[in-house]
């Protein structure tokens, strides 16, 4: 096993290190500057690529067709730092510690985790910044289609039962949690997030190391990583081997600056403007994709077309999810598919008949919460938490 993942390593240096030897089969995201080469990096099928170094890979949105949960061949991976992933990753050897305000500050090895009550639970892992490439006015960062979302059952333990065997003291705050990447230049802050405690004992909150009944790909965070169901994947900190209570707020990059939104109802201000006061980013607001049907793609006149797709939220769960072929003046119900939880993609599907022509289909979700997605999408200076509704064209002939 450990020589197995060894030799995988060496593959990944590899792999890693040489950029453009191939001749690439590219795509091109419907957006300015969206050309983009498809590159299989270990574990992983081929994938639109963002940046080399770190590797950012945003998954083919025909992936999301193949079945409600993504397969770990194809799930997107975000890194922040250059020399992401971490080169020595070994499971035998791995240790988690736990520190700070505790009782008993704990060290503990994969094997003490997995000797734990283990739980499973299906959770949609997705980017602040999915979909920014779509951003009107164009935003900084990282330029993706939606394809910065994914779906896995995750299989570990609840951070609640590893932070009772350490002791959380009356004091705590916060709980920040640090990955084995660091930065390569002095001065680059390294990646750690944080949780309020309440949140980090929620009893919801996981550290795992499987995924979809497989050990988690090395891009994903092996041998462990953190899994916060509803919240944005920027506080799933991957490879984490450092989890410090605080008796004060993490006061750092990635906390205090990046991933906040403005703070008020919609996280939105008027395009172009920037946010008077802003807060960290939290919990997924409610979506809904076509995952069947590409834009342009050709279609019979005369008959039934099956319309399917997914959508999700924050954790309230899909309480609807419609249809419209007429611009959003009227809407229809789509059949709500297997339910694999509430934070879990929510398959549907729909049938509707369209004249001959160009048509549009748009799909919007409402969550139990009550929440819906905007007509349009709202738009702030980062490009996060996209979530207008979507709609796909199709040419029935
Ligand atoms: N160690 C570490 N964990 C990390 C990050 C990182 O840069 N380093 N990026 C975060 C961000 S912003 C996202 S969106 C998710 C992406 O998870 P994935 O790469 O498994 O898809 O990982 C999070 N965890
Ligand atoms: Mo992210």
């Amino acid at each position: 096993m450990a020589d197995v993942l060894r030799r995988t390593l060496i593959e990944a240096a590899l792999t890693f290190g040489m950029s453009g030897m191939a001749k690439a089969a590219t795509v091109t995201l419907p957006f300015e500057n969206g050309e983009r080469p498809l590159v299989a990096y270990p574990q992983k099928r081929p994938l639109i690529r963002l940046t080399a170094r770190p590797p950012q890979l945003e998954t083919p949105f025909g992936v999301y067709d193949e079945g409600v949960l993504t397969p770990n061949d194809a799930f997107f991976v975000r890194y922040h730092l250059a020399n992401a992933p971490p080169q020595e990753l070994d499971a035998a050897t791995f240790t988690l510690s736990i520190k700070g305000r505790v009782d008993r500050p704990l060290v503990l090895s994969l094997a003490d985790l997995k000797a734990m009550p283990t739980v499973d639970l299906v959770a949609v892992n997705q980017c602040s910044g999915n979909g920014r490439g779509f951003s009107e006015p164009r935003v900084g960062g990282g330029q993706a289609a939606n394809g910065l979302m994914g779906n896995a059952r995750w299989r570990g333990v609840t951070l609640k039962a590893v932070l009772a065997r350490a002791g959380v003291q009356k004091d705590a705050v916060q709980i920040r949690f640090d990955g084995m990447d660091g930065p390569v230049m002095a001065g680059t802050p390294d990646f750690a997030k944080a949780l309020d405690v309440d949140h980090a004992l929620d009893g919801e909150v996981m550290l795992a190391w499987g995924m979809n009944g497989a050990d988690l790909p090395i891009l994903n965070g092996f041998p462990l990583r953190l899994i916060v169901p509803g919240w944005y994947g920027t506080y799933w900190v991957k490879h984490v081997n450092e989890i410090t209570v605080l008796d004060k707020p993490l006061d750092n990059f990635w906390m205090s600056t990046a991933y906040r939104v403005p703070d008020n109802a919609c996280a939105c201000v008027p395009p172009g403007t920037s946010a008077q006061t802003t807060r960290p980013i939290g919990k997924y607001n409610v979506r809904s994709f076509i995952t069947n049907l590409a834009d342009g793609v050709v279609v019979e006149a005369g008959r039934n077309l099956n319309v399917r797709g997914i959508a999700f939220d924050g954790g309230s769960g899909i309480a609807e999810v419609q249809i419209s072929t007429d611009g959003g003046v009227s809407w229809s119900n789509a059949a709500l598919g297997h339910d694999l939880g509430k934070y879990s993609f929510r398959p549907w599907n729909a049938s509707v008949r369209l004249p001959k022509g160009r048509r549009a289909i748009k799909v919007r979700a409402v969550a139990r919460s009550g929440e819906a997605q905007p007509l349009e999408s709202l738009w702030n200076p980062a490009g996060y938490m996209r979530n207008g509704v979507e709609t796909v064209t199709v040419e029935v002939a």
